[in-house]
């Protein structure tokens, strides 16, 4: 059985149920966390997006597909966070204002929690004045800003802006990430970091904090 291909398949399908049983099963056989995230769900999920930018599906198939992702994330979310690590750092996280894609944010969040971070998270369409204030209110060192969206990634830029202007900068570091984000634009607005997945940003992360 290729349970692979078959959870690649049920998520394109939508069917929830069949890919945790699957996500469950692939587990027991051995397969570890990461390669079912990686080669399973995230493969499925891109192919998604291409379906839907080309009008092959539609968002209710797109809202499936994402019901379906969280299914078998929340079953692989104990093997990716490990307990009794000793803290690293205190990191605000959230999808920018104006966007709810929430799933990489989340996939962000639980594996810097696996390396020993401690989160804040915020949700989605978070303000760039929220971030910057739970950043004071929980002492974080690094605000984590997610966006999906070419419309929503200008309110990143409100973020660092904000920090520069409450004479932060330097002290709150930030990262940035998201599909449609890029090293050029975090140079452009003047973030911290860039990470082009959630195993580089927990990487991006411990730089930032000398972890
Ligand atoms: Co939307 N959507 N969507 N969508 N959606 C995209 C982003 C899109 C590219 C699809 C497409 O056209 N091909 C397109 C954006 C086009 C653009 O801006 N250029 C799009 C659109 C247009 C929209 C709507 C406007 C559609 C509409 O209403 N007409 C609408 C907008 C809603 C809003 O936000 N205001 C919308 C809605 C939705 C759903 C609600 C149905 C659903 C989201 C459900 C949810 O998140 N709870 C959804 C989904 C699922 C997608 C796609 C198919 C998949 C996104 C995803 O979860 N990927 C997406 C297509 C695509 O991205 N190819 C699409 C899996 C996830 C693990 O990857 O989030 O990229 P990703 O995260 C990665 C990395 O980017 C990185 O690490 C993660 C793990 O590798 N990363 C970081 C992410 N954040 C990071 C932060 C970091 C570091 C790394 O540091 C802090």
């Amino acid at each position: 059985m290729d349970y692979l291909k078959d959870i690649s398949e049920s998520l394109e399908l939508g069917t929830a149920e069949r890919v945790a049983e699957l996500t469950k099963q692939a587990l027991d056989t051995g397969i570890t966390a990461v390669v079912v995230l990686n080669q399973g769900l995230i493969a499925a999920m891109n192919r998604i997006g291409e379906k839907f930018k080309n009008h092959e599906i539609f968002l209710p198939d797109v809202l499936l597909a994402a019901k379906a992702m969280y299914a078998g994330l929340d079953l692989l979310k104990p093997h990716l966070v490990r307990d009794g690590i000793p803290v690293r750092g205190r990191v605000v996280i959230g999808s920018i204002q104006g966007d709810m894609h929430d799933i990489g944010k989340n996939l962000v969040a639980i594996m810097l929690k696996g390396a020993g971070f401690e989160i804040f998270d915020l949700g989605n369409d978070v303000a760039p004045e929220k971030f910057v204030a739970a950043a004071q209110r929980e002492n974080a060192q690094v605000i984590g800003m997610s966006a999906l969206l070419t419309t929503t990634m200008p309110g990143m830029k409100k973020v660092v802006d904000l920090l520069k202007s409450k004479g932060l900068a330097g002290r709150v570091k930030v990262i940035v990430g998201g599909a449609p984000v890029t090293d050029e634009f975090r140079q452009e607005i003047g973030a911290d970091a860039y990470g082009y997945d959630a195993a580089n940003a927990v990487d991006k992360v411990k730089q930032l904090v000398g972890a």
